[in-house]
């Protein structure tokens, strides 16, 4: 008897140190909710990754905010007191303006172009450019292209936008954009539903999945596809947290999460025709065709304006200007 007890002691410890092995657990933020395209990119990425490494990688996804805004969820990656997150460009942009760059409205012609600036060489710099504020840039994934919605009057040109307040990410661009447009920008973190509910806000802009996932069809009348700007997500590791890592385990874990973002921008692209149709069904009202020019002569100005000032951003906004034209 007291060598079973003996042996079943041995064996639980043995059981122990195994699971301790595996101890490896990626607490991941995204601030949406499941079914939003950051959660999709997130819940690839963990099932690939628990598969790969046999269990020895685990990853824990705090969702819905639980973490606070994205603004939040980026400082607590920079202090390692979370490993990953999937953040959306906008509320990047304060930690590192080369970010900017994508942000550039009506820069992309069409997901060619996107996937061939953030998969080359001129993506890999931005990712590069991270480190400087504590970050491991792992890859892009995708929000899609932005679209306006608002709950006062069809918007055809960016005169109908005049005195509507329009919710905008943390980000400088973004804000500069909405200004340089003529409508009132107010920055605000995700997510925003009470405040459009409320009338705080009139309107908001955002690809076409997020106003599906946050039913903003019951609250918003109006959507004009504007498409003004790419929105990506960075995927990014604690830079910290990164370093402590051995090589094979860094490849495992980048090439995980690029094949999640890759399946993810597919995944996106291929549902935007039916979330219109479904957002029509709901009642709003859709101006699919808007004054694209009016809009660009608008914020042509962007281009020279302090957002873009420091050298390097306005080295490589030039370059990709010149690899999307
Ligand atoms: O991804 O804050 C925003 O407008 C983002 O696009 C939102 O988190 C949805």
């Amino acid at each position: 008897m007291k060598r079973f007890t003996v042996l079943a002691t041995v064996f639980a410890l043995l059981l122990f140190c195994a699971e301790t092995r595996a101890a490896t657990t990626i607490k991941l933020g995204v601030v949406t909710k499941p079914g939003s395209a950051q959660n999709i990119a997130a819940e690839k990425f963990k099932e690939l990754i628990e598969r790969r490494s046999k269990g020895d990688i685990r990853v824990k996804i705090f969702h819905s905010a639980s973490l606070g805004n994205e603004t939040e969820i980026l400082q607590q990656v920079q202090m390692n007191s979370i490993q990953m997150a999937i953040v959306t460009g906008g509320p990047f942009d304060t930690f590192d303006p080369m970010v900017r760059v994508i942000n550039y409205p009506f820069l992309f012609k069409d997901y060619q172009q996107v996937d061939q600036v953030l998969d080359g060489p001129l993506g890999a710099e931005i990712l590069k450019s991270l480190e400087s504020s504590g970050f491991k840039g792992l890859c892009f994934s995708e929000n899609g292209f932005r679209n306006l919605t608002n709950n006062k009057r069809p918007v055809r040109t960016p005169d109908d936008l005049k005195g509507l307040k329009i919710r905008v990410m943390a980000s400088a661009i973004h804000k500069a954009i909405w200004q340089a447009l003529g409508a009132n920008p107010t920055p605000m973190p995700w997510p925003i539903y009470t405040e459009l509910e409320q009338g705080v806000i009139d309107g908001q802009e955002n690809p076409l999945w997020v106003m599906v996932v946050y039913k903003f069809y019951e609250i918003q009348k109006y959507l004009t596809l504007t498409r003004h700007v790419y929105s990506f997500h960075i995927d990014v590791a604690s830079l910290k947290w990164w370093n402590t890592l051995d090589a094979k385990t860094q490849r495992m874990i980048k090439d995980a999460m690029y094949e999640a973002a890759v399946y993810q921008r597919k995944d996106n692209r291929s549902k935007n025709a039916e979330r219109l149709k479904f957002l029509k069904a709901k009642g709003m009202q859709v101006v699919e065709d808007p004054d694209i020019d009016a809009f660009r002569a608008k914020v042509a100005k962007l281009r020279h304006m302090d957002v873009y000032k420091a050298p390097r951003v306005q080295s490589l906004l030039t370059r990709v200007m010149e690899a999307t034209k």
